[in-house]
């Protein structure tokens, strides 16, 4: 008989073992788990069935740009399997934006969100994607709130797929990616109204139906940006002063329609101050980098379960790959890192759901703010790293599309790129902790948290690799070329001490063997950071590599 490998399985990822539901109750005020878990069993189930089959459709056949019909009448029709629409019902029905707002778990609703969310992204085809940005500008709008502005934020917010809406974030520009300073979009004023022209060179989600974006104003005479909210379309649903000059061809997020634009003229309404619009802006960056942070995790979360399923029904040298001493080295290793990335976001999600209901103190606040672009560059990495192991874990089936398992690497990459790199986040990450006493104030709330770890290597060197990034802080806090060269070794360390300590307090807490076991890996794993030397690299850097 033929041989013939028996498939893989997507399973519940809830309910395939205890591991969610144990962060759950690690994170959550007792009070409302129960509610909490009811939902994510349900939705999981949904997630690794028919929300599944839905991503598999919209994929299938990625959005094309119509832009003139028949008799040349310029439309700008991006066309999207149904699929897609399919799964707007579901991202609005589930609440994936709304349970952040409607705080029904109080400070926990927004790990609540994070756990959900993080099921619905691989399953999601990137709708995950407009739902940040709508999370952002809905957020926005609620720390901007006007009377005016309530209906959108509703629609934001809604449950109902017909009234809910999505938002795009327009900042990149040919001129400006990560300095967006550089912006040639502008805004001109004509009777009390702002009109802005301008390309913007990198939409996604053109099919929502609001967006945030920035364009320059003039202050005091000279050239700042400012946010502005835009309705891409009018009451018939055609586009407002905007033209589609035609959709990217990326490398990964096939099924979501990312643009480039021209602005002729569309209405703006301004947000905050004028000339503010970058520390505006922020807020909208600040929840999508969680987000991303949380669609980063949830792709190692079910590839990793993939890879396992197939571990053991694969065979090769007489046993099952599960049986193979160095196999199980590499799923261990990814599950270290796929569990740390889970508690990353679980406290991510609590410490922005307490500052969002006025239960954080200042030294959480600064937690968080340090925290979300080391969270963002660090759970992207990892995804990055751990997502290309995972693939590699089933040999060629993993190169060859029709398994779907090539997808998740090329989707994987957008994390480290999709709102700030790596390097910007570590810029991000140091600017943070140079303003008023966000360092102190970081590191006590740190500290705190580690005076309950119990005697061990694991605490000694958590404890020593803070530390070491606290005197490295102090030593060269006056040298901002030795903190930038360094910015990316610090934000590294910082996320390795945090993994230490978040998984630390979750093994004493399950008291789980399990847990355990991955402390001790993933503390042991740990690189000691490597501070760059003073220096002028330029000069090297010439000599090097451009000689
Ligand atoms: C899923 C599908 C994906 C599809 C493909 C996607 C491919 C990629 C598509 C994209 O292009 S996504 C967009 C990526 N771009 C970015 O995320 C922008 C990255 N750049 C940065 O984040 C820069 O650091 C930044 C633009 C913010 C630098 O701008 P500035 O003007 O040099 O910042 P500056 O002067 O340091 O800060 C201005 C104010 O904002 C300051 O406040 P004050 O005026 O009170 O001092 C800052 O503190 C504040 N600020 C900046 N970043 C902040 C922040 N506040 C809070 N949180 C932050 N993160």
């Amino acid at each position: 008989m033929e041989f013939l490998q028996e498939d893989f399985e997507y399973k519940d990822l809830y309910s395939e073992n205890t591991y969610l539901s144990d962060v759950l109750k690690a994170y959550c005020d007792k009070k409302h788990t129960g509610k909490i878990e009811t939902d994510l069993k349900k939705f999981s189930q949904r997630a690794k069935g028919e929300i599944l089959e839905l991503m598999w459709q919209a994929e299938g056949q990625p959005p094309t740009h119509k832009a003139f019909d028949h008799w040349g009448k310029r439309v700008d029709e991006i066309v999207m399997h149904p699929a897609w629409d399919q799964l707007h019902e579901v991202a609005a029905r589930e609440g994936i934006v709304a349970i952040g707002y409607e705080r029904e778990s109080g400070s926990d609703s927004r790990l609540h969100q994070f756990l959900k969310l993080m099921l619905f992204h691989p399953s999601s085809a990137f709708y995950s994607c407009p739902l940040a940005m709508t999370d952002g500008a809905a957020r926005v709008l609620e720390t901007n709130m006007t009377d005016s502005r309530k209906a959108a934020f509703k629609h934001l917010t809604h449950r109902d797929p017909e009234e809910f809406w999505t938002a795009g974030q327009w900042m990149t520009e040919k001129a400006g990616g990560s300095d967006v300073s550089r912006s040639e979009t502008y805004a001109e004023r004509k009777d009390g109204r702002y009109y802005l022209y301008g390309t913007k060179w990198f939409t996604s989600a053109i099919t929502a139906q609001l967006a945030m974006t920035l364009a320059q104003t003039e202050v005091d005479g000279k050239k700042r940006l400012s946010l502005f909210m835009v309705k891409i379309r009018d009451e018939n649903g055609d586009l407002n002063n905007i033209e589609v000059l035609r959709l990217k061809d990326k490398l990964g997020t096939k099924a979501m329609p990312t643009a480039e634009l021209e602005l002729k003229g569309v209405e703006g309404e301004l947000i905050g101050e004028l000339g503010s619009g970058v520390k505006n802006i922020a807020t909208v960056l600040n929840i999508s980098r969680l987000y991303n942070s949380v669609c980063a995790t949830g792709t190692i979360y079910r590839l990793h379960s993939l890879l396992l399923d197939y571990s053991q029904k694969r065979e090769a040298f007489g046993k099952k790959l599960i049986d193979h001493p160095l196999h199980q080295q590499t799923l261990m290793k990814a599950q270290a890192d796929t569990k740390a990335c889970v508690h990353f976001i679980a406290q991510l999600g609590k410490a922005l759901g307490r500052s969002e209901v006025g239960e954080a103190d200042q030294e959480e606040l600064a937690f968080l703010r340090v925290y979300t672009p080391v969270a963002k560059l660090w759970t992207a990495k990892k995804s990055v790293n751990t997502t290309s192991e995972l693939v590699e874990g089933f040999g060629g089936a993993g190169y060859i599309e029709d398994t779907q398992i090539p997808r998740f690497l090329r989707d994987a990459q957008v994390f480290s790129i999709w709102e700030g790199t790596t390097n910007i986040m570590s810029l991000d990450t140091l600017r943070a902790l140079s303003q008023g006493d966000n360092a102190k104030d970081c590191f006590t709330y740190l500290e705190k948290r580690m005076r309950s770890l119990n005697e061990s290597p694991e605490a000694g060197k958590i404890k020593k690799l803070f530390g070491e990034i606290q005197a490295w802080l102090s030593k060269n806090r006056q040298n901002q070329d030795i903190l930038q060269k360094g910015a990316r070794t610090l934000s590294f360390a910082l996320a390795d001490g945090l993994a230490g300590l978040l998984l630390f307090e979750f093994a004493m807490h399950t008291k789980k063997s399990r847990d355990e076991e991955i402390l001790r890996l993933f503390v042991g794993n740990i690189n000691w950071p490597q501070w760059s030397e003073s220096g002028d690299l330029k000069e090297q850097v010439k000599q090097t590599l451009l000689s």
